[in-house]
């Protein structure tokens, strides 16, 4: 049975790092609907970030894109992060937006082109040396539009070189995180398509390399979880950019789409014990908000992802186990649904520091599952731990 105090402070130190470009204006290829007050600057963008920080207690740190956020002095910036009480995370490079990437970037057939995106991989390196991040993260828009436009397996050997290029420049603890998409822009074949490409540059690079998921980079119907799973018994996942889609690449707020999809990432990140800062993935979100206010979007993001993990914290792992081994697929399955199907907003509404009780209705615990209702081993489970979650003295109204 799950301790709820244990859960309480998982989800007290559970941190996830937002994107400086999620602050910004954003848009389709139709139209880009402009927001009032969005911000125009690195430091604006430092700010929105350090306002869902101060609201959620568990975002201290933003991603910066590179050139989006280029400034002259980026120790300056560091600073300006730490006195608005938030850090500056990984550092994403860019080398999809100049004309020299049309044909691509590290796998360009052009030396002069491979060069220069390899030496922009190489000045990322330098500004984290500046920043103090760990993490650099990779994402190639390189691909093919049509078969027979270049040589599939030149390409790999030209990508592996800048890769080599990058991982042999860093130091201390910095790291590569090399993120991977299905498609788009690339429509025939692109580069890093998924996450075996990816996972095999980042085993031939060494330990300092680690696979980024994207939630939403997949063929629909794709078993994330899966990668989850096969890629920490590996010890190879470093990083999510979470986020959700309905079609392809949508960057929607995280949990919106499928949030029981995130529930069953975050359980496998829970089953390995990968959750804590310690371990060392970096829980991102790569995200847009095109149509809705922005910083409240992230912030539900942030709760969506709270809201997940609390819920997979709640799996009765014993249980679980002991049912899976006893080859019991419907207690199995009721046990993994019943954690699923609990409803954890009560466990976070007072803030995940848990000092800020905010007043307000009761939303849903008693009229959900009604303690004591007969409902087999796994309602029966459900109901003890309602009743303790109802009881549970931060929870800011009594049922
Ligand atoms: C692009 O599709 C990727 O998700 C990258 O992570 C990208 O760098 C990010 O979305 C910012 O554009
Ligand atoms: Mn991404």
């Amino acid at each position: 049975m799950a301790d709820l105090n244990a859960v309480k402070q998982a989800l007290r130190e559970q941190r996830i790092e937002t994107p400086s470009w999620a602050f910004g204006n954003s848009g389709t290829r139709f139209k880009v609907f402009a927001q009032a007050g969005v911000p125009r600057t690195p430091e604006e963008k430092i700010a929105d970030a350090a306002t869902v920080h101060r609201f959620t207690g568990v975002a201290p740190s933003v991603a910066l894109h590179i050139p989006w956020d280029k400034v002259g002095d980026y120790s300056k910036l560091s600073d300006f992060a730490a006195e608005n009480g938030i850090r500056l995370g990984a550092i994403n490079t860019n080398v999809f937006q100049d004309d020299d990437y049309k044909l691509g970037s590290v796998t360009n057939p052009d030396p002069a082109v491979r060069r220069k995106a390899t030496d922009h991989l190489l000045e990322a390196v330098d500004i984290m040396d500046q920043t103090g991040s760990r993490d650099l993260k990779l994402w190639f828009s390189d691909g093919l539009n049509y078969p027979g436009q270049d040589d599939l397996r030149l390409r790999q050997d030209r990508l592996a070189a800048a890769l080599r290029e990058a991982y042999d420049r860093l130091s201390g603890d910095q790291r590569i995180l090399l993120e991977y998409k299905l498609f788009e822009p690339a429509f025939y074949a692109t580069d890093v398509p998924d996450w075996g490409t990816s996972y095999a540059h980042c085993v031939e690079l060494g330990p300092k390399a680690t696979v980024c998921i994207d939630t939403g980079h997949h063929a629909p119907g794709t078993n994330i979880e899966f990668i989850v799973s096969f890629l920490l018994r590996q010890g190879k996942l470093g990083a999510f950019d979470f986020n959700s889609r309905f079609y392809a690449d949508d960057d929607l707020m995280a949990g919106a789409a499928d949030p029981f999809q995130l529930f069953r990432i975050m359980y496998e990140i829970v089953r390995a014990d990968a959750l804590t800062p310690e371990y060392g993935i970096n829980f991102m979100l790569d995200q847009c908000h095109n149509i809705e206010a922005k910083i409240p979007a992230i912030i539900r993001s942030v709760m969506n992802v709270q809201e997940a993990t609390a819920k997979a914290l709640l799996v009765d792992r014993d249980a679980l186990f002991a049912a899976q081994a006893a080859g019991d697929v419907l207690e199995a399955n009721g046990i993994l649904m019943d954690a699923y199907n609990t409803d954890v907003r009560p466990l976070l509404r007072g803030g995940p520091r848990g000092e800020r009780a905010r007043p307000g209705p009761d939303r849903g615990v008693p009229a959900q599952r009604l303690p004591g209702e007969d409902r087999g081993r796994a309602g029966r489970r459900a109901a003890g731990r309602l009743g303790r979650l109802s009881s549970h003295p931060w929870r800011s109204t009594a049922p």
